[in-house]
């Protein structure tokens, strides 16, 4: 595939959709991505969707102030794409070295409506040598929606690749005690807040009202945020993914991180789709796994 160049980049995105290479925070490259119906901005560093907003609506996607923008931080907010295990473990980094690492922008695809399609691909490092041989994708189209691809292979002839992955997105919400999340109504789910006590959720829709840090399971279904101080229903629809996560940090959590403010938990909602725990992904020698999550919003009727 044609490595993109920032030329032919710039001179494909004279159609409908634009895209511009730019000087990012913390001078890191940023990719500003402009459509006929919304804006949005990637970072190589994780391959990591900061910002993206539709033209008559409050940004999509929550981003702290306080993040950090280094090489070797994770940014705090956007969408961090959580590979290849999910949570602590011993010795390494949480949530994965993914989002840590500078992904090589391999194509620009515009579309003639105006979509604009870009494909990131995970380079070889060192961290991932313990692992068998893989290849690493992630996909972003972005239009009036926003839809992401994580495409994972296992290139290894004769060993099982076990991972867990995780779009960890972080939404902009009006005020996180106000808001309504709907669609995981029945579903059991691990929580964190409680020592990974095993649960049901009872409600039609959960509020948040204290720290929530919730992993559901064995659950495909499509996740709404209802949001009637900002007016509109965000809907996070995927395929390919088992689980659901959900968490606010409330107050003492928000206090504990350093790039994160002490009120920003007032201003977001986690809801994060992929497979995690119990639904670790066990890939066969040369098998593909796909995690599809499209974001979607509307204003309320
Ligand atoms: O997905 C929820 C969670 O696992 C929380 O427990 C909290 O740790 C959050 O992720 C953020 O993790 P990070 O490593 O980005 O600070």
């Amino acid at each position: 595939m044609m490595k993109a160049s920032k030329a032919d980049v710039n001179d494909d995105a004279k159609a409908l959709g634009r895209v511009a290479f730019v000087d990012g925070r913390g001078d890191l490259p940023m990719i500003e991505v402009t459509t006929p119906w919304s804006s949005a901005e990637i970072y190589p560093h994780g391959a990591h969707v900061t910002h993206f907003k539709k033209k008559d609506e409050p940004p999509l996607l929550f981003l702290s102030q306080c993040s950090r923008f280094a090489d070797d931080q994770p940014i705090r907010g956007g969408i961090p794409v959580i590979f290849p295990w999910f949570g602590p473990r011993e010795g390494l980094g949480q949530h994965g070295f993914a989002r840590i690492k500078t992904w090589d922008l391999k194509e620009f695809i515009p579309a003639a409506d105006g979509s604009v399609t870009i494909r990131f691909s995970l380079p070889a490092c060192p961290e991932a040598s313990g692992y068998p041989a893989f290849t690493a994708d992630y996909i972003v189209t972005v239009n009036r929606d926003l839809a992401l691809k994580l495409v994972v292979t296992n290139q290894s002839k004769d060993r099982e690749f076990v991972f867990e992955n995780c779009l960890h997105t972080y939404f902009s919400v009006s005020d996180a005690t106000a808001i309504a999340i709907s669609g995981l109504n029945g579903v059991s789910y691990l929580d964190k807040v409680a020592s990974f006590l095993e649960k049901t959720e009872t409600g039609d829709a959960i509020r948040i009202s204290s720290e929530v840090d919730r992993i559901y399971q064995n659950t495909t279904g499509t996740v709404e945020i209802l949001d009637s101080r900002f007016g509109r229903r965000i809907r996070v629809e995927k395929s390919g993914s088992a689980s659901t996560v959900v968490w606010n940090p409330w107050i003492t959590k928000s206090q504990q991180m350093s790039d994160f403010g002490n009120d920003e938990y007032e201003q977001m909602v986690c809801v994060e789709s992929g497979n995690v725990a119990a639904n670790s992904i066990t890939l066969p020698p040369g098998a593909t796994s796909t995690l599809e999550v499209r974001l979607s919003s509307e204003p309320l009727k």
